[in-house]
């Protein structure tokens, strides 16, 4: 029997792009349930060429299901991922609710894989997008080097903050084109008014913040890319501080990376570390203008490395650009992976 796989938050942002992920991969699932809140129940979406109808959540809703992807806000995952784990789904959970649980995996399946089968409380999670767009690379490099220290600085899409974010950013857009704003103090902030989601006008700006505001000055995003990437990597020690920006982009997370390794570097050899990994793909050839851009890089699956650079003051550090489809390997696509997973790990043992 095939696996029944669950997708609960099937309308939002990241669900939307499950959608396609799941009618692209090799097609291992029997049923595919797709769950979202009653607002939302009765539509119908198309997922491996069908039109499915959306049901609301509720506990019935996990009846029979074998893995429950979920994808939808922290509190919602909160509640309702230890009810379908409790059903007896394994939950891939895409939320932040339950990344730094100690009895909970967080799972890149290019890096840890192995930690996936390990899930005392029938939930895996998967990691925030920032981090994700970055470490994979990160694994590759830290397998080779020993990684000792990470500073990086984010260039965040607005889909990381949802559909909301998406049309907030359109909206200004709009109402910036053919203007001559950007030339006065505060006129495009002026211009754009509310500014829905993030903390500033996102039409000709960047704004250095993400998330919300924790301790001494720290977002919740820079925060989670230090937790997290220690957590991946299983370097509880690991020197990490991130800077997290928003910028005028729809979907693609973009990098900035310091790494610091036990070890002396190459370029050649990171190149060639880099060239070999299993997604990631190495574009860096400045000579020619290449390396890696969201606008070249959104829509595709892997990690994408470029400027590639020995620190000039630090023979055992490496400064990278890297970029990553935010919705998908950010999201959509690391939980699809992990599901694989999982569905082989169950297909195995029946
Ligand atoms: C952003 N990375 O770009 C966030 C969105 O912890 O999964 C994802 C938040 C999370 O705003």
């Amino acid at each position: 029997r095939k696996p029944t796989l669950a997708v609960v938050g099937a309308t939002g942002a990241v669900g939307t792009v499950m959608l396609s992920i799941l009618s692209e991969r090799a097609d291992i699932w029997g049923e595919i349930r797709l769950i979202a809140s009653p607002r939302s129940a009765g539509r119908k979406l198309a997922v491996r060429g069908e039109q499915v109808e959306v049901i609301a959540l509720s506990e019935e809703a996990f009846d029979g299901v074998d893995i429950a992807m979920f994808d939808v806000p922290d509190e919602v995952s909160a509640q309702w991922a230890p009810i379908a784990a409790s059903k007896g789904a394994v939950v891939v959970d895409n939320s932040g609710a339950f990344r730094m649980d100690p009895e909970v995996p967080l799972v890149v399946p290019e890096v840890n894989a192995h930690a996936a089968r390990v899930r005392p409380r029938g939930i895996i999670a998967n990691p925030n997008c920032t981090t994700l767009s970055m470490i994979v690379a990160m694994g590759a490099l830290h397998a080779e080097f020993g990684l000792q220290e990470l500073i990086v600085s984010s260039y965040q899409a607005v889909s990381g903050a949802g559909k909301e974010g998406i049309d907030t950013l359109r909206a200004q857009l709009a109402l910036v084109a053919g203007t001559e704003l950007g030339t006065q103090p505060g006129d495009v902030r002026r211009a754009v008014g509310d500014t829905g989601p993030f903390p500033g006008p996102m039409a000709l700006n960047v704004v250095p913040f993400a998330g919300s505001l924790k301790e001494d000055g720290w977002s919740s995003e820079e925060l989670k890319v230090r937790n997290e990437s220690r957590k991946i990597l299983g370097l509880p020690e690991l020197r990490v501080t991130a800077t997290c920006v928003r910028v005028p982009v729809i979907t693609t997370h973009s990098l900035a990376v310091h790494a610091r390794f036990e070890n002396e570097v190459t370029v050649d050899q990171a190149h060639e570390i880099l060239a070999a990994a299993p997604g990631v793909v190495l574009c860096d050839n400045p000579a020619e203008g290449e390396f890696p851009t969201p606008a070249d890089v959104v829509g595709t699956d892997p990690t994408w490395v470029g400027r590639v650079r020995r620190s000039l003051d630090d023979p055992k550090a490496l400064e990278l650009f890297v970029c990553g489809d935010n919705l998908r390997k950010g999201a959509a696509l690391n939980t699809a992976q992990i599901a694989e997973v999982v569905a082989a790990e169950l297909t195995a043992a029946a």
